[in-house]
């Protein structure tokens, strides 16, 4: 996150640390990219996070990667499904989202807590300008690098016709896709962020309605971030969640 704030303990609950287990070691997980509890089962995260064959955790309720914390719960993907349409190209990410089945102990998967809670999937579409938060352990301004404490940072919808003027991304953004930022620059997601939320709030709930997926650099002049459209994958969502595990 580029111009962010350090966030506090249960600050952002649905947050999580998605984590791939590093090749040749028995326990060793790396952070790869953020991602979003929206159920005690499922995390949403981008589609270009998913390195397939490789063993995946997620770790919820943490701000920290470097230190073990009391408040987090660290669980086992069972299933990843990216969705059958995602696409990158040279240019843009397109239907950049995928679902993470996590490993449940009699139905019961991820526990709510004080620092551990879903977000909740949007019901509409939110108007231009709105203020939303982004967040993540991705690249700052210091550091290529990704930060070890969680930060965020508040962003603004951009009217998706003002992001595809010439001046900006141009003709590349179709309706999968929504854009985030200050065009000024300066607070922006950045790389190792991706997957994780864009929230909202509306009469104190707060809703997923992006997914950090790519952008021109980071905190750059008239190239905001572009986030994965998460009311456009409402149906997709509810039929991979309601549909049969491959267990059961
Ligand atoms: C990346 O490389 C990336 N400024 C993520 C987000 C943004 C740019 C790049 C948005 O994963």
């Amino acid at each position: 996150i580029f111009g962010g704030l350090k966030v506090n303990p249960g600050g952002i609950p649905w947050q999580v640390s998605v984590q791939v287990k590093q090749k040749n070691t028995n326990q060793i997980f790396r952070h790869v990219c953020g991602g979003v509890l929206i159920d005690s089962c499922w995390v949403l995260t981008a589609g270009h996070c998913i390195e397939p064959n490789k063993d995946m955790q997620v770790v919820m309720g943490g701000l920290s990667l470097d230190m073990d914390e009391t408040t987090e719960q660290t669980i086992r993907v069972e299933e990843v499904i990216v969705h059958e349409n995602y696409l990158e190209t040279q240019s843009a990410v397109y239907n950049d989202i995928s679902l993470l089945r996590l490993r449940n102990k009699d139905g019961v998967c991820a526990i709510e807590t004080q620092f551990v809670k879903s977000a909740c999937l949007p019901d509409a579409q939110l108007p231009d300008g709105l203020e939303c938060t982004i967040s993540g352990w991705g690249a700052t301004e210091e550091s290529g690098f990704g930060s070890n404490h969680l930060l965020k940072a508040n962003v603004l919808l951009i009217n998706q016709q003002k992001c595809s003027d010439p001046a900006v991304y141009g003709n590349i953004l179709d309706i999968s896709m929504l854009c985030a930022g200050h065009l000024q620059g300066g607070v922006d997601s950045c790389q190792g962020d991706s997957g994780g939320p864009l929230t909202c709030n509306q009469n104190a709930t707060s809703y997923v309605y992006g997914l950090v997926s790519w952008g021109d650099q980071c905190g750059k002049k008239n190239k905001p971030g572009v986030y994965t459209r998460v009311v456009h994958f409402l149906d997709w969502i509810r039929s991979k969640i309601q549909a049969p595990s491959p267990s059961s």
